[in-house]
């Protein structure tokens, strides 16, 4: 099965955790996931980092170390070959913070929840900034800047927590390129391994359905959203993007 994709059609992916489980990275809700283990509340909120920035910033280190060891998959390439073919017709919004589409050439790319491998302060404006530091246990790093001013400032991890809210550009960004689709050609969006659990990216189908898109969803089993997708195409990432998304 191919993507019914005709010169004037613009696509959007969303990717979720079910893309980077190809890579060995554990996903979050599954049995044995990422917040089995770690309560999300404790782990990635503000009140949890307020109440335990060592436990949080063990987490995210944890989360570091593992992502390092982990290269970019097929389903990865898939979608990088699809935007070389389709240039601006193309924009890949992920909820995952792990770098493995950039690490796979992926350029036109909205990181709707952070970046694993960026830090920023917690108290002055200081821009987020690359940060690949596993920190020692118990570490708790602080900022230079705040530092040189004569005060500590805790480091936090450059994630959007929840309950926090999301970079509006990168949201306005989205809606922009869906609008733009559907008044120029037709609009396909297409969301792979996402339990659809998480606003606002579990609502952009919704958007997309409005707009008068084809919405796709590929999943390893039936996603809390699937029933609001036109077409579902039941398989691992990995195995199904290299034809799925071929010319
Ligand atoms: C906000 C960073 C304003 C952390 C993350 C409206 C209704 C209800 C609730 C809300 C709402 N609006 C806001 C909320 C609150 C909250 C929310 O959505 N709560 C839910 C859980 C009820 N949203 C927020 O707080 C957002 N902020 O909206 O601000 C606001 C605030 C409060 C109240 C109102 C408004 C911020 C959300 C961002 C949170 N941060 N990540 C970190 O990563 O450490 S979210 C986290 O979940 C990850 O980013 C993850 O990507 C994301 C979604 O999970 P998935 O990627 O879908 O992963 P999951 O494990 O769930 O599913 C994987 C899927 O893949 C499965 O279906 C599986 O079957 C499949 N799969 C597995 N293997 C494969 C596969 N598929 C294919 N191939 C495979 N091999």
């Amino acid at each position: 099965m191919k993507l019914p994709i005709e010169p004037s059609t613009r696509v959007l992916v969303l990717t979720g955790a079910g893309v980077s489980a190809e890579s060995g990275i554990p996903t979050f809700r599954a049995a044995g996931g990422l917040w089995e283990t770690h309560p999300v509340e404790r782990v990635a909120s503000p009140e949890g980092f307020r109440a335990d920035p060592a436990l949080v910033w063990r987490f995210y280190s944890e989360r570091r170390a593992q992502a390092r060891t982990c290269a970019s998959n097929p389903g990865h390439h898939a979608l990088a070959a699809l935007e070389k073919r389709l240039g601006d017709r193309f924009l890949l919004v992920t909820q995952n913070v792990d770098g493995l589409h950039r690490r796979a050439g992926t350029e036109r790319l909205v990181e709707l929840h952070g970046n694993l491998f960026m830090s920023r302060c917690s108290r002055c404006d200081r821009p987020p900034f690359d940060d690949d530091t596993v920190y020692d246990a118990g570490k708790l790093p602080g900022c230079a800047r705040c530092d040189r001013a004569g005060s500590f400032a805790l480091l936090r991890p450059h994630i959007v927590w929840f309950g926090e809210m999301l970079d509006a550009s990168h949201l306005a960004r989205v809606e922009r390129f869906m609008e733009s689709a559907v008044s120029e050609g037709k609009l396909l969006f297409l969301a792979v391994g996402t339990s659809g659990a998480v606003m606002p990216a579990a609502a952009l189908v919704d958007l997309a359905r409005r707009l008068g898109g084809d919405t796709w969803l590929v999943n390893a089993e039936p996603a809390d959203n699937a029933s609001r997708f036109h077409h579902f195409v039941h398989g691992r990432s990995g195995e199904v993007l290299p034809s799925l998304v071929s010319p």
